[in-house]
């Protein structure tokens, strides 16, 4: 999740391609209109399905099953859901996502997790990314960590930037942890 713009299809490819995903990650692509981004992860290398919202500025559970059917991921796999860009309506439905990331960028402002606090709240991991940016625009990343932890004392921070992969291993670190710890819950 994240505004309009954060990276999430640009972080996605690149961890697509850098982490060699094959057909262990498949994607749910969230947009209001275009197919765009589901090409873009489809040229990338991963098995997607775009979901069109027309008006509508989230997606919900209903279109996440339906989507699922389709994509038919296979066992032990990791799904991606990529919402529709916006720091409001998909705060407040459950996907049954296992963990929820926001994106917020350098060039939003840093005072976002206090305008938008359920996002924040709702999410597991903060991914700071165009980190590549910092020397161009005013966005303090400590102030931003300090403000995400404000409305959510248990949200992970990482620096990140999708173009040049800066602090990239340890997104991918956190990835791969996750997903052995739901394959471990899986198996008991
Ligand atoms: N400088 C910089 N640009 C980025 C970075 N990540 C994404 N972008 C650019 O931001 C724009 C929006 O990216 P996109 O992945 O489509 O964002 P989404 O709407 O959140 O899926 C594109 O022009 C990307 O090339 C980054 O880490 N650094
Ligand atoms: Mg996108």
């Amino acid at each position: 999740m994240s505004a309009p713009g954060a990276g999430k299809t640009t972080l996605l490819e690149r961890t697509i391609r850098d982490m060699k995903t094959g057909a262990s990650l498949f994607v749910l692509e969230g947009d209001q209109a275009t197919a765009n981004d589901g090409e873009r992860i489809r040229a990338a290398g991963a098995a997607v399905v775009q979901i069109n919202t027309g008006t509508g500025c989230h997606l919900d559970a209903d279109m996440v099953a339906r989507g699922l059917l389709e994509l038919n991921p296979s066992a032990n796999s990791v799904v991606v859901v990529e919402n529709v860009g916006n720091l409001v309506c998909p705060a407040l439905f459950d996907l049954g996502e296992r963990r929820r990331i926001v994106i917020l960028s350098t060039t939003e402002g840093d005072d976002k997790p206090l305008k938008y606090p359920h996002m924040f709240r709702a999410a597991d991991l903060m991914l700071v990314n165009k980190i590549d940016l910092l020397p161009y625009v005013e966005f303090d990343v400590s102030r931003a960590t300090a403000n995400a932890l404000s409305v959510n004392p248990d949200i992970s921070v990482l620096g990140v930037s999708a173009r040049t992969g800066e602090g990239l291993d340890a997104w991918y670190a956190w990835l791969r942890q996750e997903k052995s710890a739901a394959c471990e819950a899986a198996a008991v």
